[in-house]
């Protein structure tokens, strides 16, 4: 079809259409988040956010996914289907609603879709980003189905007339199938892991819902999710997957309303370090926490001296300090919100105040209630804190943040002369040899470099106490400067950070890998800001060094740049293998790995963390510790950025 002939077909209003779903394949990142895999699963969550929006209507409770052989994704829901009567543009409102591009892209802006009644936002993004799409819409007994390539309608209507009806229909409902455009992505092959543990967490969240996953490319059995017990047995769900880990408590749900926000929570204590907290607003996992999640730790806080107090636990002058509180929580936060907005790196935190209020109102009277009714979970509860107080650092209810600058100075660290932290590096390296070859070589100005030897310790299951006992985390700590999250407690100040790159550099051996995947765990549970805002790398050192004959030295990054190394000289030269960075000479770790201009770089991101975070199982350790292995496999698949 020309230009024109479209124009012509589809009326004056239609090119501001064709113009806005234009914009959307121009610029698919400001709609979706990016053209990568994370990006395409994201078009299913668009889709499947409007069935999940047509159930928190109550007017849906199954909703199917399947992954076609085809390379297609299909949604269908058992709402009342998308409305077909023709809308006063003279076109069925099914299309109008395929065709209009709502809001701005909302990667792009604070402008997140509230859901609950904003249907079919998203779905004119997913259809101009589809090679074909088709929707099928059962109604009045009748099934309806209209079709489209790259966004624009390939069933022709006059002004006025119905969509055609290709079968009869029993109940209602809306299936959306669609094919993305492999012209606009990287790939085209969904992550069917990471959609199977969308439909699992969103069962949770919507304990009224029916989720079926079926995926037809793998030709497994299809998974029905339903989980009637709702949050409760999200925090059971996490439970389970690690052995390791112990429940010190029964789990504690809550639910209530206020200004209009509803909030429902559920925790227990384990015998973990620290806490877990999962978040969500809207069904939107908020991984950077924000209003809601402050809201939720204060009235666990306030509820918990409160208590303490009136059953004589503790002096009338004394109070738990957060860090006992929080030590071993195990919760799951969920809200609505009529308009959320959301902040942070990764737009993943909650921003609006009356949340805090709402949620730390809600919480506190609601436990009033469950613990007036249940005197011996209080005094379960209450024997925990008092047991994570007296293991504290010092004794009794100390304060953790006064304990962390107590530190002594930094060892091993070698500084560097600037001072500047948007120009100044930090590179971790593992080993006693490169550290000290890495001292020689770098740029003094500034680079720095601190030393890991040995093992460190595994963050995952020590006490809060022992973590900072640790002579490498204290060094690291010290060497940062910009302190740490504790969840509560939290002294954190990123304009405190002495660096713009933190780099990682560890050799590709078990042991580097298994320190690399500890520095990572620990970044990640009491420094997950860092990585948030890009801060964390690590070192690409190259696997070999070769060099002609006749000709110049080159380093060759992985095996891929050996083999077409090999097809331009074939076997006529000289190759070492690099097992380690302590192979290197000052000047050649300079020149592969430290020096800006020729190094490569991996970023760690969490957007990576967040896809698998999804199901925090994964984060919570199952037999091989999968949060690090998590971790680790991410870290490699991180984004090149030299
Ligand atoms: C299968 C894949 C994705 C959907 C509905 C149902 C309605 C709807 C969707 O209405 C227009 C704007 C606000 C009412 C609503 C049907 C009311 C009555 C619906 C979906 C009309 C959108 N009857 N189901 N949109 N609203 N499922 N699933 O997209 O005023 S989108």
């Amino acid at each position: 079809m020309t230009e024109t002939k479209k124009r012509e077909e589809y009326g004056a209003d239609s090119i501001a259409v064709l113009e806005g779903l234009e914009a959307v394949r121009v610029r698919p990142g400001m709609y979706i988040g990016s053209t990568g895999v994370k990006g395409l699963n994201h078009l299913v969550y668009e889709i499947l956010d409007n069935s999940v929006d047509e159930h928190l209507a109550g007017k849906c409770s199954l909703i199917t996914v399947t992954l076609g052989k085809d390379g297609s994704a299909a949604v269908e829901d058992d709402g009342r289907g998308i409305p077909v009567d023709i809308h006063e543009k003279g076109y069925p409102a099914e299309r109008i609603i395929m065709t209009t591009l709502h809001a701005g892209g909302k990667f792009d802006s604070k402008s997140y879709k509230t859901s609950g009644g904003l249907h079919g936002v998203g779905s004119s993004v997913v259809n101009a980003l589809s090679k074909t799409m088709t929707v099928e819409v059962k109604r009045d007994g009748l099934i309806y189905r209209d079709e489209y390539a790259k966004g624009i309608p390939t069933v022709a209507l006059a002004r006025g007339e119905l969509l055609p009806v290709v079968g009869k229909a029993k109940g209602t409902g809306t299936k959306i199938t669609f094919t993305p455009d492999e012209t606009i992505f990287d790939t085209v092959e969904f992550k069917a892991e990471a959609i199977r543990d969308r439909l699992h967490e969103t069962a949770y969240l919507n304990p009224g819902l029916t989720l079926v996953f079926c995926n037809e490319r793998d030709g497994k059995e299809k998974e029905v999710f339903h989980e009637a017990e709702g949050l409760a047995g999200y925090v059971d769900f996490m439970l389970s997957g690690d052995p390791d880990t112990v429940r010190l408590s029964k789990t504690v749900t809550l639910h209530g309303e206020r200004d209009g926000i509803t909030v429902d929570a559920a925790f227990c204590y384990v015998n973990d370090y620290g806490e877990t907290l999962v978040s969500f607003c809207n069904n939107i996992n908020t991984v950077e926490g924000g209003t809601h999640v402050n809201g939720f730790k204060q009235a666990i806080s306030k509820s918990i001296n409160q208590y303490a107090h009136s059953l004589h636990k503790i002096k009338e002058s004394q109070n738990y300090q957060a860090g006992d509180i929080r030590q071993g929580l195990l919760a799951v936060v969920s809200i609505s919100h009529p308009a959320p907005r959301f902040d942070g790196q990764t737009k993943t935190k909650l921003d609006n105040n009356d949340a805090l209020n709402a949620v730390s109102t809600v919480v506190t009277q609601r436990l009033s209630y469950i613990f007036d009714r249940d005197t011996r979970l209080i005094e379960e509860l209450l024997k925990i804190v008092a047991t994570n107080a007296s293991n504290a650092p010092g004794g009794g209810a100390p304060n953790l943040s006064d304990k962390k600058f107590a530190f002594e100075g930094n060892g091993k660290l070698a500084r560097q002369e600037s001072s500047d932290p948007d120009k100044c590096e930090l590179f971790i390296v593992e080993g006693k040899s490169a550290g000290g070859t890495a001292k020689t070589g770098r740029d003094r100005k500034y680079q720095a470099i601190l030393p890991i030897r040995g093992k460190i310790l595994n963050v995952e299951k020590q006490k809060i106490g022992r973590v900072l006992d640790n002579e490498e985390i204290r060094a690291l700590v010290n060497a940062l400067g910009c302190g740490f999250s504790e969840g509560f407690g939290n002294d954190f100040d990123i304009k405190k950070l002495r660096y713009h790159k933190i780099i990682i550099a560890a050799d590709a051996d078990v042991d580097g890998g298994h320190i690399s995947t500890l520095l990572l765990t620990f970044f990640y549970r009491f420094l997950p800001e860092l990585i948030h805002a890009g801060k964390l790398f690590r070192a690409m050192p190259p696997l070999y060094r070769v060099k002609p004959k006749r000709g110049k030295t080159e380093y060759l990054y992985d095996d891929k740049a050996l083999a077409e190394y090999r097809k331009k000289h074939g076997t006529n030269f000289d190759i070492q293998r690099y097992k380690g960075l302590g192979e290197m000479d000052a000047s050649q770790l300079w020149e592969t790995t430290m020096d800006p201009r020729t190094r490569k770089l991996k970023k760690i991101t969490m957007d990576d963390v967040i896809d698998a975070n999804r199901m925090t199982s994964v984060l919570m350790g199952e037999e091989v510790p999968p949060r690090r292995k998590y971790i680790m496999d991410n870290a490699d698949k991180a984004n090149l950025d030299v």
